[in-house]
């Protein structure tokens, strides 16, 4: 019964990382039509479950605004759209919740009809079950409280009965039928115990499936090789699953589905980022594929420690997920080819010739951050501030991050298209329970939004969409120039806590990477 109570007392919420880390929600930011719209979409954690879906209009307000599910690999259609309505008192926000049945790649459409005609924006977003809901303490005292009472309630019953069921009415009870009550109560008691303990192992073995169940990402083990031209990082995928993808027979052996391809986002199969423990250090490399198992990219000067790596990749199916290692990153021996990061705010993105193949788009910071600062000044005379809203920044409340750009004479900076976007921005808690990779169109990639663009019915072959997509060579990446010298992200700080903000543009052909310090308040509740 204690250990039951356990079971059922104990409070632990499980939290386990899917396409972000410790980052549950999907934003999207960018056109339905018309309507300028900022997608959230908060998932339920458990599959099936509601997702509440928030779009926020600016300008003009449309008449009516739905939200409607779809699964990746649809094949008899999808529900009906579900209408958002207006949330009272908040200019230009909708809000509506979805039934996620399946878990996996999923998408949102979000369509948006008014005044200035009818738009349609799809967010992709990956379902799966990340949390493991507990009942909570007074609930689970109660329950146990009940559970005793019945357990004796059954036993005294059983005593009962058999001592004085058969007696005329006035009798006392003989000896002879206090002993034989008092087998009873053994017995029932025995035969009560081993019903509670048969239900004990079953709960618990349901338990462990489920947990089973949740989505853990792939398995990877990140290690530091001595490459002709210097360090070379070596990421590995080690999940069974994966390395025996091509094998059906082992897949159903081991219950396995069969993942999909990875395909190119914004041109590149992995964004590795290596962030030093202490936040102190960052680096975001492009791991050229070996093998589709081992990832090999060169090392640039970074301070020896302890760092983690995170390293993300989109599946053909348009899933994504970061996967989680650690790397101790020695002090370095010999001179590395590349350019150390310099100074406070260092520009990045020295180009390297090497065996492996460097990665122009490469780039990393290290330093310490004044935690007061909201400009930081680069080389080049170049600045990037932070338009922090005045006041303390809240978790959960969503408030874009917003950097403006500026030149030596603080006119605005000509920026250019790095990997595809305007801006690169990467958010970390110092314990590393939260990471994200944003850009100015949000959490979502790009290559899985095409992915849900692109799909065809006969796209059974592994292999086939990614080719196209890769054909079809992501329109965006062929504007070289920026109009604006500010970018946003669309966020919203999911846990109180130290954070760091790395923010990524391109000027004159080099990356820079400014870091800022963002302290999060325990903010309002999360509305659900
Ligand atoms: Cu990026």
């Amino acid at each position: 019964m204690k250990t039951a109570f356990r079971i059922f007392g104990v409070a632990l919420l499980y939290m386990i990382a899917a396409a972000h880390v410790g980052s549950p929600d999907t934003w999207f930011e960018g056109k339905a039509g018309a309507y300028p719209v900022t997608v959230q979409i908060m998932p339920a954690g458990v599959v099936p479950g509601v997702a509440r879906v928030f779009v926020r209009i600016a300008g003009d307000q449309p008449e009516r605004v739905t939200v409607q599910a779809n699964r990746f690999d649809a094949t008899g259609g999808a529900p009906p759209p579900e209408v958002a309505p207006r949330v009272e008192g908040e200019a230009g926000l909708f809000a509506g919740n979805l039934w996620i049945m399946t878990g996996g790649s999923n998408s949102v459409t979000v369509e948006v009809t008014g005044a200035r005609g009818r738009g349609s924006a799809v967010v992709p977003m990956v379902a799966s079950a990340t949390r493991r809901l507990e009942m909570d303490v007074p609930m689970g005292i109660g329950l146990a409280a009940m559970g005793i009472l019945l357990f004796a309630g059954l036993v005294t019953i059983m005593g009962a009965a058999v001592r004085e069921s058969t007696l005329p009415p006035g009798e006392a009870a003989g000896t002879a039928s206090h002993r034989r009550a008092r087998n009873a109560m053994l017995a029932t008691t025995v035969v009560a115990a081993a019903l509670v303990f048969g239900g004990w192992t079953w709960w618990n073995a349901e338990d462990e499936g489920f947990v089973d169940s949740m989505f853990k990402p792939l398995k990877s083990q990140a290690s530091v090789r001595t490459g002709p031209s210097g360090a070379v990082l070596h990421l590995a995928i080690v999940d069974s699953p994966w390395v025996m993808r091509g094998d059906s027979a082992w897949l159903s052996r081991n219950r396995a589905s069969a993942w999909t391809p990875l395909m190119q986002d914004h041109g590149k199969l992995m964004h590795l980022f290596l962030v030093r423990n202490d936040l102190s250090a960052f680096a975001h490399l492009h791991p050229s594929s070996v093998d589709s198992v081992s990832f090999l990219a060169d090392l640039p000067t970074l301070p020896a420690g302890q760092y983690r790596v995170f390293a993300d990749i989109v599946h053909e199916s348009g899933f994504t997920q970061t996967m989680v290692s650690s790397l101790n990153l020695p002090t370095p021996a010999a001179p590395i080819s590349k350019t150390a990061a310099t100074g406070v705010f260092g520009v990045a993105g020295g180009v390297a010739a090497s065996a492996s193949g460097a990665s122009q788009d490469d780039s990393w910071l290290a330093g310490p951050v004044d935690k007061q600062a909201t400009t930081a000044t680069l080389a080049g005379g170049i600045a990037v501030t932070w338009n922090r809203p005045p006041g303390p920044i809240l978790a959960g409340v969503p408030a874009p991050l917003q950097f403006t750009v500026t030149d030596r004479d603080g006119g605005p900076a000509q920026l250019e298209q790095y990997l595809g976007m305007p801006g690169h921005s990467v958010v970390a808690r110092d314990d590393g329970s939260v990471f994200v990779h944003l850009h100015p169109v949000g959490t979502i990639s790009m290559a899985s939004q095409m992915a849900f663009a692109m799909r065809e019915p006969g796209d059974t072959v592994r292999g086939r969409l990614g080719k196209r997509i890769a054909a079809a060579a992501m329109p965006d990446m062929a504007h070289d120039s920026v109009t604006s010298n500010i970018v946003s992200f669309p966020y919203a700080f999911p846990k109180p806590g130290n954070y760091r903000v790395w923010v990524q543009v391109k000027h004159q052909g080099a990356i820079l990477t400014a870091a800022f310090h963002a302290t999060v308040e325990d903010g309002a509740e999360r509305a659900r």
